[in-house]
């Protein structure tokens, strides 16, 4: 595999833009070596500046869910064109696709679009604490909820990869409020909540994606909604990645809870930069301009992006990929097992609906501490050989794959040839070290 080309523009970028990159895990620090910047993507397929092929499983971090240049979003996004790129009123689009969003989501009555994940976060943290009255808000460590000064504090994602504890710039005023436990343990949130009686809101991504996979217990998950339920303490699902992601809706409602307010991202906007967060008209009655929280935004709604929301939704709810989204999961984990097993390398793989993540350890996954435990020399050997060998994954142990549904019968087998020859390497490099 050849990377001259994104050598070259990595080298050049550096001039004016921080690091070559405009996000930190595009930099592929944790993995080594140098990032390949990309030229075109169409369906299941993604290629560098010069000219590698990779099957994609990065999907920009999970909006690309149809795969790059879905026929109809496409077509879709140049009939929108045609009509101007941004107005600074209202458009019908707006409407239609908070529609489509409320009705997937019970309990959603009403929806605010922003610009980005981070962007429903920090609003609805904002609502959270006008809503209460109260400031303190619980997260847990290894979730990753988009870079807001409050939340940057034990996170996965970039700040797990690049092992960072938080964040330079982040006054310890803007984290005092900020309470952090362990997630699928109900105790480190109980104690929080007898210790503290001004909780505005506890936040949890229902299926964290941001240090890997990691599904929470059934215990923990319904025990986490009933005890902030009884506490009158909002619970803030961050849908960021998982919304859309593993049914036409919210994984919360496939882990049998309601939240009270929900922000998305990424799927919604299928590839364009749209976030959300919505909640019952009691809760987001509260915001601007019905209400004294305030929030807003240049480009929010942008008809563009609705349009290319719009499209992605309505292809996602007519395909209903998600059974097959599962088999296709179920396949790849099945596969990275048998080669761990076949080649001797320890290996657990977490995976739910459409995002899956292999750890090498040989523990169980079910927080951040266990996640960090994991080898991370042997990630990065399986990085790389599966990048010679045509698979593009996130280039950190800290984040997810994503299925898309462009993903063929064929590529599958190309990514079961891929894994194998990157198991024997990490084998063998395992062998070396000892
Ligand atoms: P954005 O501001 O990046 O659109 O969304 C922030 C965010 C919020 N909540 C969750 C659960 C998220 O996963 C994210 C962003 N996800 C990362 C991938 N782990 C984005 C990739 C990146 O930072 O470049």
């Amino acid at each position: 595999m050849h990377l001259e080309k994104s050598i070259e523009l990595y080298t050049k970028g550096q001039k004016n833009l921080v690091g070559a990159v405009n996000s930190p895990v595009r930099a592929f620090k944790s993995v080594g070596g140098f990032p390949v910047f990309i030229d075109h993507a169409k369906g299941s397929k993604i290629f560098d500046v010069d000219g590698n092929e990779y099957i994609d499983l990065v999907l920009s971090y999970g909006p690309m869910i149809l795969g790059h240049r879905h026929e109809k979003v496409e077509r879709s996004i140049k009939k929108a064109l045609k009509k101007g790129y941004s107005f600074g009123a209202s458009t019908n689009k707006e409407i239609k696709l908070a529609k489509m969003v409320c009705d997937a989501f019970p309990g959603m009555d009403k929806v605010r679009f922003v610009n980005s994940g981070t962007e429903a976060v920090l609003s609805a943290i904002r609502l959270a604490r006008a809503y209460t009255g109260f400031n303190k808000i619980i997260k847990f460590s290894g979730c990753y909820h988009g870079h807001m000064d409050a939340l940057l504090v034990a996170a996965g994602s970039g700040l797990a990869t690049l092992s960072l504890p938080g964040s330079a710039g982040v006054p310890d005023e803007a984290v005092k409020n900020t309470l952090i436990a362990e997630y699928n343990n109900l105790d480190s949130v109980q104690k929080h909540i007898d210790e503290n009686q001004d909780i505005a809101a506890v936040i949890i991504e229902p299926i964290a994606g941001n240090m890997g996979v990691i599904e929470p217990s059934q215990e923990f998950i319904q025990k986490l909604r009933s005890i902030t339920q009884e506490k009158g303490i909002l619970l803030i699902a961050d849908e960021v990645m998982t919304g859309f992601r593993s049914k036409f809706g919210g994984a919360q409602e496939l882990l049998g809870i309601q939240a009270d307010i929900t922000c998305l991202g990424k799927v919604i906007g299928g590839g364009f930069p749209v976030g959300a967060y919505g909640a019952r008209n009691e809760i987001m009655e509260m915001v601007a301009p019905l209400g004294a929280m305030y929030q807003a935004g240049t480009l929010s709604g942008n008809p563009i992006a609705m349009a290319g929301g719009i499209a992605t939704l309505k292809e996602l709810k007519k395909q209903n990929p998600y059974k097959a989204f599962n088999k296709k999961a179920d396949k790849i984990k099945n596969m990275l097992l048998s080669a761990a097993e076949k080649h001797g390398v320890a290996l657990q793989v977490n995976h739910f609906g459409s995002m899956i993540n292999p750890f090498f350890t040989d523990k169980t996954v079910t927080d951040f501490s266990s996640a960090q435990s994991c080898n991370t020399d042997s990630f990065k050997v399986f990085f790389w050989q599966m990048m010679e060998h045509g698979v593009f994954l996130p280039p950190s142990q800290f984040e997810a794959w994503f299925l898309s549904s462009a993903l063929s019968k064929k590529d599958l087998k190309n990514i079961e040839i891929a894994i194998d020859i990157a198991m024997a390497k990490v084998s063998e490099k395992q062998i070396e070290k000892k």
